[in-house]
């Protein structure tokens, strides 16, 4: 996952602490000017390089960072003051640079006792610097720690996305067509977690996504982050597989689960694949026909593979394979 790596971001403080005793430290090994500068040298390298570190271990958001990972974030954080405190800390390293080579410059020109001046206020400049990325530094790091815990999701992948009412039987289809290989992983991503099961089918690995609390009523009932989530999953999906419960065991009307149906399709557009599949088919007759795409009984293992096969036709994935002639 795309931002499991990100180091911990240090506080301005524990920088400004870092440098200046390392400074004090290479000052002692030398004297006069040498020490001096030797100082401003090492207080100026640890900031500048500490920080620009910060910055580069961060994939470039306008660039590296996958739409569906990027809304993903932006659910969770304000990624455009993300990215504003990220340059603003590469600002400040920039800053601290000249203020080293600045000084480095009057502290070479100057007797000993301005030359510790020089030093001296070269470092009250740094730390001023340092105060100003202060809660840049902070939003970082905080950032840093919610993004670490992101479901790891590959957006390479084939995502097959579940979406219907509580208790329509969503999380015993993702069960069941991921037993063998179970690989189930609850995330503390929304109220309820994001549950990611894989299989593979042809050599290639599906995701399948259920994201209970999200696509699993109405629009107007999600709050913000929740809205921002799913606009990440519209990103991911390549198919969606509706599961509706026409026995109503559930405890939801049918006709009350058809227009969520429609909500989550026009959530996805016309871009992704949508399938409706009626559940819990021990439970109920019949279905009108036009209102499914199949019928299955988890419980019961009636046409659960079919529907996966189904699902995987939709995704329609076409994974880029060598060439037989090896043309290329
Ligand atoms: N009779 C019958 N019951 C089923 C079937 N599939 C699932 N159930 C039952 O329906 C109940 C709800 O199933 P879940 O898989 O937890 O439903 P869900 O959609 O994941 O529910 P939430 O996580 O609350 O959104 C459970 O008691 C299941 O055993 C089925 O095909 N037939
Ligand atoms: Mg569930």
């Amino acid at each position: 996952m795309i931002f499991e790596g990100l180091p911990t971001t240090p506080r301005s403080e524990e920088l400004v602490d870092k440098a200046f005793s390392r400074a004090a430290r290479a000052g002692r090994a030398k004297r006069g000017h040498e020490a001096q500068e030797s100082m401003l040298r090492t207080a100026g390298n640890v900031l500048s390089d500490n920080l620009e570190n910060v910055v580069v271990s961060w994939p470039d958001f306008g660039f590296d960072v996958d739409p569906f990972y990027y809304e993903l974030a932006d659910a969770i954080v304000d990624v455009d003051r993300l990215r504003q405190a990220l340059s603003q800390v590469m600002w400040a390293s920039r800053q601290i640079e000249d203020l080293r080579d600045e000084y480095t410059t009057k502290v070479r020109n100057s007797d000993v006792d301005t030359a510790r001046k020089h030093r001296k206020q070269a470092f009250a400049r740094m730390a001023d610097v340092m105060d100003q990325i202060e809660d840049d530094l902070r939003y970082i790091g905080d950032s840093r720690d919610q993004l670490k815990v992101l479901p790891d999701i590959r957006p390479d992948e084939p995502a097959i996305v579940i979406a219907g009412y509580p208790n329509v039987g969503k999380s015993s289809f993702v069960n069941r067509v991921t037993r063998a290989s179970n690989e189930i992983a609850e995330y503390p991503f929304t109220t309820r977690g994001v549950q990611i099961g894989h299989f593979e089918r042809d050599h290639v690995r599906y995701q399948i996504v259920d994201t209970p609390g999200l696509l699993d009523r109405p629009e107007e009932d999600r709050n913000d982050i929740e809205r921002q989530a799913v606009s990440a999953l519209e990103h991911l999906a390549d198919v969606v597989v509706f599961v509706l419960d026409p026995s109503g065991d559930c405890g939801y009307p049918l006709d009350v689960q058809l227009e969520l149906r429609e909500e989550v399709r026009e959530l996805f557009g016309d871009a992704v694949p949508f399938l409706t599949v009626a559940n819990k088919h021990d439970r109920f007759e019949a279905v009108r026909a036009e209102s499914v795409d199949a019928t299955m009984s988890v419980t019961e293992d009636e046409n659960v593979e079919d529907v996966l096969d189904m699902a995987v036709e939709a995704a329609a994935f076409e994974p880029d394979l060598p060439t037989r002639d090896g043309g290329e």
